[in-house]
């Protein structure tokens, strides 16, 4: 049976996996804020990335490092609109990771084609907001809030928690009219777990598969990477790509990177001893 994921005029095969390449708009990414003067940058870098083999971009104007404040919304509009228009006609969706429904909409009528949410439609208004769209929506599992969410977070089984909530989002999301062709869930690596929670979702991964959504894994650059291999955010880029394939190994269709021309290559390896496989 072949799959595929609805992004506004976009429908992407799930055959393959996919890479989405982050471009955060933000002073304070934990690996990659401050990167840009303005929004010109930001779009010249979101091409690079289409260049280098991204299949759809993610735009934030707010970073949710473990620590980080909210950003307000007037400041995240304004960091992330300009990006959207100017790269949503690049020939690749655009994803805007948001938890704010009003910046949803915006920016899905500025051409996104998903709406990337660490708080899984939680907040009033945001179900509404992406079920009157067309397009893709990833619901991403958070244990608390990113200033506090590290702090001696606990479970009685990791994946099986982890699961039912994305399970219960989900239905919610069909319930308010998105059809499962629009949804990928996420285990959220890093938001409220601790290293071993991390591994146990990995390894646990295919039990996300079974929701019957597109699964995303996001574990480029994070710290859980830092503390098995020592090494500083800029300097994870071995370890990402070892984490993204093994991700995709255990059945995410989708990983959200920085270092998209390394993944590209080590995923064109993995394809090719797959589809003979
Ligand atoms: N991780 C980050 C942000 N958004 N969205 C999904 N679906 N999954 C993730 O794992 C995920 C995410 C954090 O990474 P980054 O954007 O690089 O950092 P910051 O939040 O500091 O901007």
């Amino acid at each position: 049976m072949s799959r595929a994921l609805r992004c506004g005029k976009f429908t992407l095969s799930l055959e393959r996996p996919l890479i989405m390449g982050v471009v955060n708009v933000t002073p304070d990414s934990f690996s990659d804020g401050g990167m840009f003067a303005g929004s010109a940058e930001a779009i010249a870098y979101g091409r690079r990335l289409i260049d280098e083999g991204a299949d759809l971009l993610d735009i934030g104007g707010e970073s949710t490092r473990p620590g980080s404040a909210p950003a307000p919304l007037d400041e995240e509009r304004r960091r992330v609109l300009p990006v959207i228009r100017g790269l949503c006609a690049c020939g690749v969706p655009v994803s805007v990771d948001t938890r704010k429904p009003e910046l949803m909409r915006e920016a899905l009528a500025a051409g996104a084609g998903m709406v990337n949410d660490i708080g899984a439609l939680g907040a009033a208004g945001a179900l509404e907001a992406v079920a009157a769209s067309d397009a893709a929506v990833c619901l991403m599992h958070m244990r608390g809030e990113p200033r506090t969410m590290q702090a001696d977070p606990s479970y009685a089984d990791v994946v099986r928690d982890v699961r039912e909530y994305l399970r219960d989002r989900v239905a919610a999301a069909r319930a308010s009219g998105i059809a499962l062709e629009r949804i990928v869930v996420d285990p959220g690596f890093g938001f409220g777990k601790t290293l071993e929670h991390n591994l146990a979702l990995l390894r646990g991964l295919p039990a996300f598969v079974e929701l019957g959504a597109a699964v995303m894994a996001g574990l480029s650059r994070k710290a859980m990477l830092g503390r098995l291999t020592g090494r500083e955010a800029g300097d994870r880029v071995h370890a990402s790509v070892a984490a993204a394939l093994v991700a995709v190994g255990k059945g995410a269709n989708i990983v959200r990177v920085h270092d998209v021309a390394a993944t590209r290559d080590a995923l064109a390896v993995w394809q090719a001893v797959m589809r003979n496989g």
